[in-house]
């Protein structure tokens, strides 16, 4: 048995209160060296020492289940619900070569007959509701869709900022405008109904130079091309009506050149009252005009990227964290906006997050607070911090076996459990996922244009633990290149939709939404035998409702067998039946138990 594999972390992912009564605690091994482990727990304080005080104590013992198994790892999992708060333990593993070892706080050794070294045991002192990441259950239910407000719809001609042209007549760039508003999103709120949506996530709308409005100048106001605060309002109460939650874009990482703020620091230089609210290494501030607008070198203070339109705000300074955790509290207090996405989340300090996740929450305890991070995001997700993440690290391996073809299903699967045993259960039940957004290529291009892949992909999306998000216009078949290709002008013209794609996602919404349950907690087993013949083949599973998921992702038909009381829920078949074709898959039900 290979002892240096295994794996605990006391107070992490792998040793949680999963939800009031029960705790979750989970151990890594090598793939395949365990034969059964058993995890011996009990009160530190309320165990009866034996006669001789050999040291043993009377514990309890439960026998873990093999959640996963990736090709590396095994991830065993228990949980235990204690009359008491307080917990020690450890685990009792035997290896599939016959080995015992007991691998406690302190050590791993061989198993013996005495038993546990109690004074060793890995601690969970005391279980404190407070403590437990409990982020808001409305999140499990909700089908995101991502509105680019510039591209989306133009209600208003009266707003349009000057220059704007003619919707979708010529390719989008990093400057140009077609005036895309906030009443042009009031005017579709009834088709988005239709689609079956019941989340809008909205890039910037604050008043900004550019057209993603990523360099605010002033976060009090709607942008004038965008609109007023009175129609946000009436966005808001629209939407809310309709059951839709509402998510605003924070922008707090940088702010633009043109704000108030900059411009005042590039006029008074150190004596100005902000000179302390960005990161500046001397003064003037500046940067050498034939620089590149979008990569200056040598600048002489912090910016987003290398882009120095987008000075870095210092948000350690008192009065510039202040400044910003009153935009965040004002725009709930005064819209009942439902959730923040904050942008370049993981580039600001973790004290700030943890003031805006007490603020926001005070003010409303359902809050969603989701992190643009696009890497593992234990730290933030596993304090009040962040609800979740845009998990880009989840739907990457997706596109990347599904689509490019570049991992196999089996190291696709791999990824993804990985990526699930990072955060607690109820994290992962939340995070946001997307296959493409307005930073990335639009799905269907990177599908080069194959709809039944693109149709294929979103399944898998929509069966998946998280909640789904689509971006704007892949309903109606919209491509587009990386940005600033994915941002084009979202097509209204029913002649140029594509109407299949339409009934399909939205087949698909309604088949998230009526097995809610399964899909958002339902456990993940993937068929690893499957996994060789490139067919993704798993299953989702609650106490009464069992989901079979195939996917046939290979370049040979499969043929495949439905058990009697298996019933289709969807499917994407162009050949007989029992035959599985190459970007074909097949959603089954079991009404088990
Ligand atoms: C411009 C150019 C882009 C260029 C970018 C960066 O148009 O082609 O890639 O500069 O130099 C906004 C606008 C963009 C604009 C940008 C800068 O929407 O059009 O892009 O401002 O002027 C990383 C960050 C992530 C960030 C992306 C863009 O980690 O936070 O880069 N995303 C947010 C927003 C953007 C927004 C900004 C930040 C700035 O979602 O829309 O850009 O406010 C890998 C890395 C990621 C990296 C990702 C994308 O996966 O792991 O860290 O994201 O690639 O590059
Ligand atoms: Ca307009």
């Amino acid at each position: 048995m290979e002892t240096a594999a295994l794996y605990h972390r006391p107070d992490s992912e792998m040793a949680y209160l999963r939800d009031h009564d029960h705790f979750q605690i989970r151990l890594r091994a090598k793939h395949a060296d365990l034969a059964k482990v058993e995890l011996l727990y009990g009160d530190p304080y309320g165990s009866k020492v034996n006669e001789k005080d050999e040291g043993s104590w009377d514990y309890q013992l439960v026998t873990m289940e093999r959640r996963y198994q990736t090709t590396d790892h095994d991830y065993w999992v228990a949980e235990v619900s204690l009359p008491l708060r307080r917990l020690q333990y450890a685990f009792h593993v035997y290896g599939s070569d016959g080995q015992e070892y007991l691998y406690d706080d302190r050590r791993i050794y061989r198993y013996s007959a005495n038993g546990i070294d109690r004074l060793a045991c890995f601690r969970m002192p005391y279980l404190h509701e407070v403590d437990r990441i409990d982020p808001p259950a409305w999140v499990k239910e909700t089908v995101w869709y991502q509105i680019f407000p510039e591209r989306f719809a133009n209600g208003d001609r009266t707003n349009d900022p000057a220059g704007t042209l003619k919707w979708g007549s010529v390719p989008p760039t990093a400057t140009n405008f077609f005036g895309g508003d906030l009443q042009g999103i009031i005017d579709h709120l009834d088709y988005l109904q239709e689609l079956g949506i019941n989340g809008l996530y909205l890039c910037p709308i604050f008043t900004a130079h550019s057209n993603h409005k990523y360099d605010t100048i002033d976060y009090f106001n709607i942008d004038p091309a965008f609109g007023d605060k009175e129609t946000f309002k009436e966005l808001v109460d629209q939407a809310h009506a309709r059951g839709m939650r509402v998510m605003l874009d924070a922008v707090f990482n940088h702010m633009g050149d043109f704000s108030m703020q900059w411009q005042d620091v590039q006029k008074y230089g150190e004596k100005s009252r902000f000179a302390k609210w960005f990161h500046i290494h001397d003064f003037p501030v500046g940067y050498d005009q034939t620089d590149n607008d979008e990569f200056a070198e040598n600048l002489n203070y912090d910016v987003f990227a290398n882009t120095p339109h987008m000075p870095k705000i210092n948000t350690a300074d008192p009065e510039a964290r202040k400044y910003l955790l009153d935009v965040a509290t004002y725009w709930i207090e005064q819209f009942d906006i439902d959730a923040w996405r904050l942008d370049v989340a993981n580039e600001i300090d973790h004290e700030f997050w943890r003031d805006f996740y007490q603020q926001t929450h005070a003010l409303k305890a359902d809050f969603y607070v989701l992190g643009e991070v696009w890497h593992s995001a234990q730290e933030w997700v596993g304090h009040p911090e962040f609800d979740a993440v845009m998990n880009y690290a989840y739907t990457e391996p997706i596109i990347s076996h599904f689509v490019a073809k570049e991992v196999t299903a089996t190291e696709m699967e791999d990824q993804l459990q990985d990526q699930l045993m990072l955060y607690r259960d109820q994290t992962d039940q939340v995070m946001f996922n997307a296959l493409d957004t307005h930073d990335t290529a639009r799905l269907l291009t990177l599908c080069a244009g194959d709809q039944d892949l693109e149709r294929q992909t979103l399944a898998m999306l929509f069966t998946q633990m998280g909640a789904p998000c689509l971006y704007y216009g892949t309903e109606v078949g919209m491509a587009g290149g990386p940005d600033p290709d994915c941002r084009q002008c979202m097509v209204w013209d029913k002649a140029q939709q594509d109407l299949t794609m339409f009934k399909f996602t939205q087949q698909l919404i309604q088949l998230r939404q009526k097995y809610q349950a399964v899909w958002s907690t339902g456990n993940l087993v993937f068929d690893r035998e499957q996994a060789q013949q490139d067919v993704v083949s798993f299953t989702r599973a609650t106490a009464t409702q069992q989901i079979k998921c195939r996917f046939n992702t290979g370049t040979e038909t499969i043929g495949y067998q439905l058990a009697n009381d298996e019933q289709v829920l969807l499917d994407q078949n162009t050949t007989s039946d029992q035959q599985l074709q190459p970007n074909g898959f097949l959603i089954t039900l079991t009404n088990s138990k």
